[in-house]
This record gives C-alpha cells, sequence and structure tokens, in this order.
C-alpha cells in the first residue's frame, strides 16, 4: 500500500471558505458547533448551534410554508427542484470540495455524491407530473373511487456524516415536490456542507419564487434531532444513521404516532460462486469493501467465497489490498482516504481485535499511516481477516474498512450465512449461473432490501427504491415508487347517483 502526502490544515480551511465565499454561505463564527477535517484531524471553523428555540421556530416556519405549499401545483414544485439541480451542477465542484474536506471522500466518490443529487433531482421533477393515484372499481352504481396522493407535511430529515449531501437530496427533492417542506438535521462533523446545500436550495427558492422557508436547517448535537422526534408538527422524519439511533428514534416519533422512515446500518455480505469470472469480481470487491474508507451503509463487510474459489479469489483481493494509495483524498492517485474521526479508528481497532481473538486470522492491511505527518488524522490500511463462522463481531457492523471472509460449500448454505445477521441493507453474487443469480435474487434468496449480481454491494443508483430490511429499519427512500412514504393516502368514494346504496349489500331504513 502506497502512501500519499497531506495538504496543510490551514489550506484546507483557506479552500472551505472560498467554496463558501462563491456560494454566498459563508457562516459567522459561533459556538457549539465545530467544523473540522478529517484529512489532518484538525478544527475548521467554530459555528453557532442552534438554539432549543430557534430550532421549535424553524419547524414552525416550515410548518406554516408547508400549508401554501401543498396547494402550489406538483409541477411548479418541481421548478423549485429543478433549479436547484442546475444549481448543483454549476457548484459540482464546489460542494464536492466540501464533502472531501470534511468527510474525507476520494475526489471522485466526492462528485459521484454531487452527482447522486442532480440524478435525484431530475427524477423528482419527472416526478413532480407523475404523483399518480389509482381508479379503483365501485362495488355500487353510480359511484366513483379513487386513491389520490395528498402532500403529508413537515419532513424532519436526519443524516450521517458519510454521505453528508446526497441522502439530504434524496429526502429533499422527493419531499418537496410532494408538497413536504423539511426540516434538516445534518451530522454535527460537515456542517459546513450542510451550510452549502441550504444555501443552494435558498438560492433556488428565491429564483423559482418558491417561499425560503420550504427547507430549514439545524446545526448541533442530537437533541435536536430528539427534538424533530418529538414535535406533532414534524410528520415524517426520515433517519439515516446507526441502528443505535434508529432505536432511539423510532420509539420516539412512533409514541406520538408518527412517521418514520429509517436507513440504518448494513452487514452487507457478497457470495463468490465457483464460476464467477474473478476478473471481475476481485475489483468490485474492493471497491465494495475499501471505497469511501468502509464508511458506506452499503459497504462491503462479508465475503462468502466458495471453496473452490477461495484461495485465487483472495490472492487476487490481498494482492490489490497491498497496492491501495492510502493518504490525500484530494490526490487524484489515492483510493482511500480517512476515517471520520479517532473513535473510528479506535473501533476498527477494537473490531480487529476482537476478531483475532475469536479465532480470525488477519490477511491484509489492519495497519494506521500517516500518524507522524498528522497525529489528530487516522489512515487505515483497509483489512482483510479470514474468519470461521458468523458469531460474535462479525455480526456487528463496524464502520471501518474490514472485510470479514468466510468459505461456503453449496449455494443454500451461502444464502443461509447471507441472511444470517441481524442487518439487511445490500448483498450481492458473483456468478456465471443464470439459476444461481436467479435463487441468490428470489423469495428464497437474499432477505436485504438490495440484491445485485455481479456488481459489488454499494453504488445503488438513484433510480431504485433504496433500504433494507430487518435492523435496517425497513425504510426505503431516494427512486420507485419510495415518495410514496412522504405524502398521505386520501381514498375518495362519490357517489354522483340519486340513491343511496350501502356497501355489502347492508339495507337501512
Ligand atoms: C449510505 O451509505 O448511507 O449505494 C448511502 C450507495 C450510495 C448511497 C449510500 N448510493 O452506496
Amino acid at each position: 500500500m502506497t502512501t500519499t502526502a497531506l495538504p496543510s490544515t490551514d489550506a484546507l480551511r483557506q479552500r472551505a471558505l472560498d467554496v463558501l465565499a462563491r456560494l454566498d454561505a459563508v457562516p459567522a463564527e459561533g459556538r457549539g458547533v465545530r467544523a473540522r477535517t478529517p484529512v489532518t484531524g484538525e478544527s475548521l471553523l467554530d459555528l453557532a448551534t442552534t438554539s432549543p428555540d430557534a430550532a421549535d421556530e424553524a419547524v414552525a416556519a416550515a410548518h406554516a410554508a408547508f400549508l401554501s405549499w401543498r396547494a402550489v401545483p406538483a409541477p411548479r414544485r418541481g421548478e423549485l427542484v429543478r433549479r436547484l439541480g442546475d444549481l448543483l451542477r454549476e457548484h459540482k465542484a464546489d460542494l464536492a470540495d466540501l464533502v472531501t474536506i470534511e468527510a474525507g471522500k476520494i475526489r471522485s466518490e466526492a462528485l459521484g455524491e454531487v452527482q447522486e443529487m442532480i440524478d435525484i433531482c431530475d427524477f423528482a421533477v419527472g416526478l413532480s407530473r407523475q404523483l399518480y393515484g389509482r381508479t379503483i372499481a365501485s362495488e355500487r352504481p353510480g359511484h366513483r373511487l379513487t386513491e389520490t396522493w395528498h402532500p403529508l407535511g413537515v419532513v424532519g430529515v436526519i443524516s450521517a456524516f458519510n454521505f453528508p449531501a446526497a441522502v439530504w437530496a434524496w429526502n429533499t427533492a422527493v419531499a418537496l415536490v410532494c408538497g413536504d417542506t423539511v426540516v434538516w438535521k445534518p451530522s454535527e462533523l460537515t456542517p459546513l456542507t450542510a451550510l452549502a446545500c441550504d444555501r443552494l436550495l435558498a438560492r433556488a427558492a428565491d429564483e423559482s419564487g418558491a417561499p425560503r422557508e420550504v427547507h430549514r436547517l439545524l446545526l448541533g448535537d442530537r437533541a435536536l434531532g430528539e427534538l424533530l422526534a418529538d414535535d406533532p408538527r414534524v410528520a415524517l422524519v426520515s433517519a439515516t444513521g446507526s441502528v443505535r439511533m434508529g432505536r432511539q428514534v423510532g420509539p420516539r416519533v412512533a409514541a406520538r404516532f408518527g412517521r418514520t422512515l429509517l436507513e440504518l446500518g448494513g452487514n452487507n455480505a457478497a457470495v463468490v460462486a465457483p464460476s464467477a469470472d474473478l476478473d471481475l469480481a476481485a475489483p468490485a470487491i474492493v471497491f465494495a469493501a475499501a471505497g469511501t474508507a468502509g464508511q458506506r451503509c452499503t459497504t462491503l463487510r462479508r465475503l462468502i467465497a466458495h471453496e473452490d474459489v477461495a484461495d485465487a479469489l483472495l490472492d487476487r483481493l490481498t494482492s490489490a489490498y497491498g497496492r491501495l494509495p492510502i493518504g490525500d483524498p484530494f490526490d487524484d492517485a489515492t483510493l482511500v482516504g480517512p476515517l471520520i474521526t479517532g473513535q473510528a479508528h479506535d473501533a476498527m481497532r477494537h473490531a480487529l481485535g476482537t476478531a483475532r481473538a475469536e479465532g480470525g486470522k488477519l490477511l491484509a492491511g489492519g495497519g494506521r499511516r500517516l500518524a507522524d505527518a498528522a497525529p489528530a488524522a487516522f489512515y487505515a490500511e483497509p483489512a482483510i481477516v479470514r474468519v470461521e463462522g458468523q458469531n460474535g463481531i462479525v455480526r456487528e457492523e463496524t464502520f471501518a474498512p474490514i472485510l470479514y471472509v468466510q468459505t461456503y460449500r453449496t449455494l443454500d448454505e451461502a444464502i443461509e450465512l447471507n441472511n444470517a445477521v441481524p442487518q439487511g441493507l445490500s448483498s450481492s453474487v458473483f456468478t456465471r449461473d443464470v439459476g444461481e443469480a436467479e435463487l441468490f435474487t428470489s423469495a428464497t434468496g437474499s432477505d436485504c432490501g438490495i440484491v445485485n449480481v455481479n456488481i459489488g454491494t454499494s453504488g445503488a443508483e438513484i433510480g431504485g427504491a433504496f433500504g433494507g430490511e430487518k435492523e435496517t429499519g425497513g425504510g426505503r427512500e431516494s427512486g420507485s415508487d419510495a415518495w410514496r412514504a412522504y405524502m398521505r393516502r386520501s381514498t375518495a368514494t362519490v357517489n354522483y347517483s340519486d340513491r343511496l346504496t350501502l356497501a355489502q349489500n347492508v339495507s337501512f331504513l
């Protein structure tokens, strides 16, 4: 593994300030939220926390805006999102800079994240003319039965550091065309990216004639998320993060019969069958497991290789891991940037230690890089660990680049292993056998929300519904008909005859 040199914190701060200036989003200094960069591990700026009173006012403003926004025709609401998409195209490199500075993503992945935002805007604009309901055959003469989708209310979006902009865009672009307004509580670790997104949306609102209050931003810690969870004016809480966070948010929102859309942890596996094309599988596995420094909810964490191909595959993987360039995410040659914090690095070390104590064997990586150049930054070598069985640490999602490898003999056994963890987000099979591919994607195959054939577990397109089962939370965001979670269904029966006919042949009077 090679290592690339790092830029200075001053240079990164200046780069962030230049971007914010171009976006007219330079924040006032304040206290409570510290913008920092995992690239050097040092702080960039201190910003003000949103006070509980200001957060309450933000929800009130978003709720008041909802009452008028819901009456704007959906295709006109789409104009706002179209404009947002234009601005994102214009400032793609700017926003990607902030994503790299605050989340540590390599350039290509940061640009990909902004592309994902542009894609969902395009999707949502089209959707603004396709919020289709149904006409249902009524059992009564002279009656019409229809189902219409109406705007829902204020959507509280809680997002994580690892997709500091795209997850907001999935929720916000769709919520806005659905006639909802949004209050966003981003991760405390990525406030500058959030300010930039908020500012671009405010500009899009001004330029398209929409009220600015369709979107409000809250900066601060989890107390603000709790406020959204408890506030009855927030109709839907869409939360992305850990299972621990979901266990707190879910019941609080349910206690007031609010809606949730939960996008929680993944513990994603790839099955590599004997017929797999290893030239295709190996790079797909390396991207899915080591890309984004293992910090995607869709990151590949478990490899289930057939015993006939495991050694050949592991040779390729360990040799690719040995060559991974680690370091400055702004350097085009780098493929692995930093972990987000020292805590993330502690979690990785702890998981590797536990795996070894449980009988696992480290096959590659696991060390720390650049500790001398940047003692406060945490660059980790992506690790491969051979394990026997998947009890203990293998069942947990450690948000770091660790790939646990095990072998199988029959596909049924592989499917059982794929499904035998508490999480259910993404999964893959690498095979050239169509029967195996079909079985893996069938009702008796993978139990995950995302099931891929001959591609890795991460990097979903926005057109499909994104989310997973079991402890992943069950929510679906982004494409397909995920928009329905952001609307309320109204079933209307209209009697256009001059007779009263009761359903189920009931006679009365
Ligand atoms: C996440 O990690 O929270 O499928 C979202 C992917 C991306 C989204 C990941 N499109 O990897």
